[in-house]
């Protein structure tokens, strides 16, 4: 218990790490589980992670992201600051110099991209006075801790002042991201068919391809998606999109479970959202997406979306590996509540 909340969400961890803490299950992740990453890497190949950071192309997988756009910066009269002699900038002939600088507008979680813990919470009374209000991991507060400009609700989508005060996608670069992680093929098991993986596709999948988490892991979930996109080439249809390739199923009870008993510091997929989003089934009222509401809310496990997992899966299927060292630190941009990542496999 802290001043923040009396009462925690069942199931959830608030308070075990400190009662402060903004990095959740990242504390899992040691210098012993950095030798263990390090311990892996036999041949000294790395794989990039990331997808291009423009695809999937469009706006058919989240319809409120869209596709980073670059501009050029301007010089304060207003010329841009592209293909430009600086001779004609500074009104100096003799200067040879020709500069491009440009700025671009991301959608935090368009592609390659890390959920911070700031990303969803939930409507909880964690003051315990009979009322819910918006709380995220950890107890911090919206409109306290997560803030969202003075003038939200005049000003529609366009709230300039949106800040993460606490939770923000910094904490997790500060740590460097960087450990032991184990691949999971769910490809494997399901093939491109749209399936709502639950524990017992991950069980099979894990007993198949002998392997084992354990505590401070960071596990990756191939499933195929990711080069459904690529060979999308940007022009991904409806049906791919929203109907094919495996997606944890998050209202199965074991398989919460496994994710709240593994210890495992991350979870990672090469899908849309990790679980299948929007969720399918259940009634009443209910988390929209059960597994973030454990991993982001409850246990502060950062969740993996959209990375590029193929070329390593092809990899450790070949080789019949499980376990590689991961470097992946989201971008350390205060107060965001997601980040892009180019995360690094070494094996
Ligand atoms: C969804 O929006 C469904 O997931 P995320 O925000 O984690 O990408």
């Amino acid at each position: 218990m802290t001043d923040r909340w009396k009462k925690r969400p069942e199931g959830s961890n608030w308070g075990d790490f400190g009662p402060d803490d903004q990095i959740g299950r990242l504390n899992l992740l040691t210098p012993e589980k950095v030798r263990q990453g390090v311990a892996e890497v036999q041949e000294g190949r790395t794989f990039c992670l990331s997808m291009p950071l423009d695809l999937p192309g469009g706006n058919g997988l989240n319809p409120a992201r869209h596709p980073p756009r670059r501009y050029a910066t301007a010089t304060p009269d207003g010329v841009a600051r592209y293909l430009l002699p600086v001779s004609k900038a500074v009104g100096n002939d003799e200067l040879t110099d020709v500069v491009n600088d440009d700025r671009v507008l991301i959608h935090t979680q368009y592609s390659t991209q890390w959920d911070a813990l700031s990303h969803v919470g939930s409507m909880f009374d964690a003051d315990d006075d009979g009322v819910d209000e918006m709380v995220f991991y950890n107890g911090w507060r919206g409109g306290e801790h997560i803030i969202a400009g003075d003038n939200c609700s005049d000003c529609g989508a366009e709230v300039s002042g949106v800040e993460a005060k606490r939770l923000g996608i910094e904490n997790m670069a500060e740590t460097c991201v960087q450990g032991r992680a184990v691949l999971i093929d769910l490809h494997a098991i399901c093939g491109d068919e749209k399936v709502n993986a639950d524990f017992s596709v991950l069980e099979k999948a894990m007993t198949d391809q002998n392997v084992t988490v354990e505590k401070g892991d960071m596990v990756c979930l191939h499933t195929g998606f990711t080069r459904r996109i690529l060979e999308a080439a940007g022009n991904p249809t409806q049906e791919m999109l929203h109907d094919s390739c495996a997606a944890l199923e998050g209202r199965d009870p074991r398989l919460l479970e496994w994710v709240a008993d593994s210890g495992l510091a991350v979870l990672i997929a090469d899908n849309y959202a990790v679980e299948r989003a929007p969720s399918e089934i259940g009634e009443g009222r209910r988390a929209n997406l059960p597994l973030h509401e454990l991993c982001l809310f409850k246990l502060g496990i950062h969740l993996g979306e959209i990375w590029w997992l193929g070329d390593l899966n092809d990899y450790m299927r070949t080789n019949n590996r499980s376990r590689f060292l991961l470097t992946a630190p989201p971008l350390r941009l205060p107060g965001s509540v997601g980040s892009p990542a180019t995360p690094v496999a070494t094996v």
